[in-house]
């Protein structure tokens, strides 16, 4: 229907992308024969059917899996600009991704090798399309913070490349604070800050990611909802969620898509975005997020304008005009 016609056709930003998570079994079976490395499926199609999760922890066990098959520098570029040509077909027009440079690190894959990948291939998406773009560092929250503190000397020489920083892997049991002092570094020179926080952990988490760490964005966020208080923090910080509408069905954060609250989440004032997070686990990259959101949820039209607004006036482009919020 127009509905979601208009949400294929009209520009839109992804702010919350894990480029491990855009692997489709395809390409990583290509890449792993290339490599001379072995999966632990035999075969696309096994592998597709692994892709069944429960939870978090489930999904990132054959996330890590999946990522072990890329070693070289042009794995990494082959990798990212497949996604950057399926997203760009979906007219997608900026993206701030995210990198895992420790599930690389610690199987000896260098920074310069996995970085330079990257970002030959989000400056070609650049050249090629005038798609503009971010680079965002997370740290493995499961990990210490010594390990994290490594990775960003490892990023140091990379700065000009790098926007910000984010945290990601297993929440529950690694509380923002576990890594504040890694995130009060970063911040001193001069990275943006966003964590995941209220994907499965509690509002106190987001509390922490707020409070402690001083994030200029979360990503998720669903579970503040569950406290009145924090609704109101995000609000008067002006702060964007992240949310990850398809993910959120495949991790069982949400039980239904008719039951997603980004719909209330923007009644309530919360600046709401549409991502993807992992799609090629998730069944659907941006515009299969969007369709999703208005076959089930019933979004209208006002309500999807808006998310794409709020795509823009959260992402870390400059000139944006967050304070009108369009
Ligand atoms: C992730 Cl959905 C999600 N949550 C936490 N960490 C992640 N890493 C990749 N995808
Ligand atoms: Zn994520």
């Amino acid at each position: 229907d127009t509905l979601i016609e208009l949400s294929e056709t009209m520009p839109k930003t992804e702010l919350h992308l894990h480029i491990e998570g855009t692997f489709e079994p395809e390409q990583m079976f290509a890449i792993a024969q290339r490599n001379q490395v072995k999966l632990k499926y035999d075969t696309v199609d096994a592998l597709k059917a692994a892709y069944q999760f429960t939870n978090l922890q489930d999904f990132l066990d054959l996330y890590y899996q999946g990522m072990s098959v890329l070693l070289h520098e042009a794995d990494f570029y082959d990798l990212t600009m497949a996604y950057l040509e399926k997203v760009h077909s979906e007219n997608v027009v900026h993206v701030e991704i995210f990198f895992d440079p420790q599930g690389h690190l610690s199987r000896d894959i260098p920074f310069d090798v996995q970085i330079k990948g990257i970002y030959n291939a989000l400056q070609d998406a650049q050249l090629k399309w005038g798609m503009t773009s971010k680079l965002i560092m997370s740290f493995l929250r499961h990990l210490s913070e010594e390990s994290a503190f490594e990775t960003l000397e490892h990023a140091k020489p990379f700065l000009n490349w790098i926007d910000g920083v984010g945290l990601d892997s297993s929440e529950l049991g690694h509380p923002p604070e576990k890594f504040l002092r890694v995130f009060e570094a970063c911040k001193n020179l001069g990275l943006k800050v966003t964590a995941h926080a209220g994907e499965e952990g509690p509002p106190d988490y987001v509390w922490q990611a707020i409070n402690q760490i001083g994030v200029d964005r979360i990503d998720h966020g669903n579970r503040a909802l569950e406290d009145v208080k924090l609704i109101e923090e995000i609000k008067k910080r002006d702060l964007t969620l992240t949310v990850c509408p398809l993910s959120n069905l495949k991790l069982c954060v949400v039980n239904d898509m008719k039951d997603h609250p980004i719909k209330h989440m923007l009644k309530l004032g919360l600046h709401a975005t549409v991502n993807s997070d992992d799609p090629a686990y998730f069944g659907g990259y941006m515009n299969d997020n969007y369709a999703s959101l208005i076959r089930r949820t019933g979004i209208n039209k006002e309500e999807l304008l808006q998310l794409a607004k709020n795509g823009i006036t959260g992402s870390w482009m400059k000139n944006t005009t967050k304070e009108k919020h369009l």
